[in-house]
């Protein structure tokens, strides 16, 4: 049998009846469309959704987004909450619809996170070309802006003929699910190609399982890891995101209790164990904290358990400094199982953690580190402060601190940019495994709110904070409206330091004396911007665009403030002025920015002096890592 469909109709029936699979549950692997409507896509994909939502068939919920962009935050925040089971699609028209897409593709495949993109291309017959936003290339007939996708992209097809699509949508589906390969995925749809009708055979619309497996590692390669660790003296466990999608958590605590190993964590990882377990010591690298660098400088062997080992995991390849160190990698993925020279267990973190407890043959270690994690604890307790000086400015720390504590241990943080993602990855108290989103594979303004959205679509049970700097506000913030317009309950906490703190901090550290990174007037005199500071009400245009909005003066307003926002059903922005001054406890560690090696500027010349003294730690680590 046959069902004559368009080709957008198809595409929407399609993934209506896909579904993945793991331990037993089972999730629809797309559960829904956000998309902003154009003339590429409103006859086509559009004309698909508003008949399934008329008709209740096939099943396809469907969301207005404000900017494509911030569409494809809001899948990956979905698709970050749900452990990467289950995705969004995200429909663009074609032209800046779709490109706009790029920076969030980009995004979902630095940190391996699956979003469906389905951009809009122009005309397949061509005969109107070129159609309104349509690049032309002189040079090649078949080029268009979404060829911008294909590098951004685990899986890139261009649909030009109604019968390619089963196979497209099947290439894209397995990509999408297998945790070793997703990312973004991307299927270009000509705007004329999604309202034409073929006759598709019923089969491609039955129900499809992807089963995602939980891929337990080569034993010998178990046999060789074991070994290694085995002839460690002072190992350390670095916990990446891999263990978060893979629920690996409860894997891992037994694994570090039996073991005594510390575990550091990432980014991506914090969370894994909550932050007072007994071998947690919190974050490590460029934005850790001094306990977890020394472990990870004194480390004989480096356990990273799902983690791709980013600039500042590694403190660009400073943190380690033992000449004899090995790296023993259990990751899902063979390109980050091999890194560092490591011994690599490709698998599953969950699966890989149980089959390498047992080969370890009960070895414990006794490094003590509590003791420095005890004093550690007291100095986020420290820099939390509580109520805050009165005539000064709260620190960031200070506000970090009030939201860790108004935060449930099922409630959610997010962020991304800035001088948050450093002060957060230090000081935040973890309670939960899917508690803390800092979405710093990609670290981009402006994922913050439409990335709390996604997450809050995944979970509407769970308060969900998003905190978010000035700068990053600026960038993007019109994912308000969506989220108001769909009754989804956010509380941002807007913090007003003016500016990029955190790239003014990291100029002048490079010599470039806050070059460009500040938000003041230009000074006509001067040329420069050195003016006032520029009058922007943020406060007020969070109200303009339809939050409730608590203007507080300190941190007593802000904890008064987060309590009535948990009470309220509206989307309440918190506005502070912060303290731009770093307030949290520095790292002991180092991240590379480069710095220009000949310069008039004596700023510029001292700067890099102290960048190559950095340079001198770092280590290639091409010590063979199998016995
Ligand atoms: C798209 C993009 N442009 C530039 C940067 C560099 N950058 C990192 S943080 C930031 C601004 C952050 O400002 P704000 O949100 O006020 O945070 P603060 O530094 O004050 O904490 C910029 C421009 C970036 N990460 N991404
Ligand atoms: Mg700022």
């Amino acid at each position: 049998m046959k069902q004559r469909l368009t080709v957008g109709q198809a595409v929407v029936r399609f993934l209506a009846c896909q579904w993945t699979e793991r331990d037993g549950v089972e999730q629809r692997a797309v559960a829904g469309f956000l998309g902003v409507m154009g003339h590429g896509n409103v006859a086509g994909i559009g004309q698909a959704l508003l008949q399934a939502q008329r008709t209740g068939s096939p099943d396809m919920p469907f969301r207005v987004a404000r900017n494509e962009q911030g569409m494809v935050h809001t899948a990956v925040g979905y698709a970050r909450m749900r452990n990467r089971l289950s995705a969004m699609a995200c429909t663009a028209s074609i032209g800046p619809g779709s490109t706009n897409m790029l920076t969030g593709a980009a995004l979902a495949t630095v940190s391996r996170l699956p979003v469906l993109l389905l951009p809009s291309d122009g005309f397949a017959s061509r005969l109107s070309s070129p159609a309104l936003q349509e690049l032309e290339d002189p040079r090649a007939g078949d080029v268009s802006v979404n060829d911008a996708f294909r590098p951004l992209s685990r899986f890139f097809d261009r649909i030009q003929r109604a019968e390619q699509l089963p196979s497209a949508l099947l290439g894209a589906m397995r990509v999408l699910t297998d945790p070793a390969e997703t990312g973004a995925v991307t299927l270009c749809l000509p705007q004329d190609l999604q309202a034409e009708a073929y006759d598709y055979p019923d089969e491609l619309f039955a129900k499809r399982v992807w089963h995602v497996p939980r891929q337990v590692p080569d034993p010998l390669a178990v046999e060789r890891a074991a070994a290694v660790i085995r002839g460690a003296h002072r190992p350390l466990i670095i916990a990446g995101g891999g263990v978060i999608y893979s629920e690996a958590s409860a894997a891992l605590d037994r694994f570090a209790r039996e073991t005594g190993i510390p575990v550091a964590d990432t980014q991506a990882g914090k969370g894994a164990l909550d932050w007072d377990h007994p071998n947690s010591v919190g974050g490590v690298g460029a934005t850790g904290n001094p306990v977890a660098n020394r472990l990870a400088r004194n480390a004989d062997v480096v356990i990273g358990v799902g983690t791709r080992y980013t600039d500042f995991t590694t403190a660009s390849h400073t943190a380690f400094q033992r000449p004899d160190v090995r790296f023993v990698n259990l990751n899902v993925t063979g390109f980050d199982a091999g890194k560092l020279s490591a011994s690599p267990l490709v698998g599953d973190a969950r699966a890989g953690l149980n089959a390498l407890l047992p080969a370890l043959h009960g070895r414990r270690f006794a490094t003590d580190f509590s003791d420095d994690v005890a004093a550690w604890r007291v100095a986020v307790e420290h820099a939390y402060g509580g109520r805050g000086t009165p005539g000064e400015l709260p620190t960031q720390a200070e506000v970090i601190g009030v939201v860790n504590e108004a935060c449930g241990a099922r409630d959610v943080v997010v962020q991304s940019a800035g001088s948050l993602p450093g002060d957060l990855q230090r000081l935040w108290r973890a309670r939960d495994p899917k508690q803390y989103h800092v979405e710093h594979g990609y670290s981009c303004p402006g994922f913050e709110i439409a990335g709390a959205l996604g997450i809050k679509l995944a979970e509407p049970g769970r308060e969900v904070f998003a905190l978010i700097g000035d700068g990053s506000y600026l960038t993007m913030a019109q994912e308000i409206v969506t989220a108001i317009a769909e009754d989804l309950k956010l509380i941002v906490v807007l913090l007003q330091n003016h500016g990029p703190a955190s790239i003014s901090a990291l100029s002048e550290q490079v010599g470039s004396q806050r070059f460009g990174a500040g938000h003041r007037y230009r000074n006509q005199r001067s040329g420069d911007y050195d003016g006032a500071r520029l009058t922007v009400d943020l406060a007020a245009n969070a109200e303009s665009l339809g939050a409730a909005v608590v203007r507080c003066r300190g941190i007593a307003d802000l904890v008064e403030g987060l309590k009535q926002a948990r009470e309220s059903d509206r989307l309440t922005v918190l506005h502070i002025e912060t303290d731009p001054e770093p307030s949290a406890p520095a790292p002991e560690s180092w991240w590379e920015v480069p710095v220009a090696e000949v310069a008039t500027l004596h700023s510029t010349r001292s700067a890099r002096a102290e960048h190559l003294a950095g340079k001198r730690d770092q280590r290639h680590h091409l010590r063979p890592g199998g016995v």
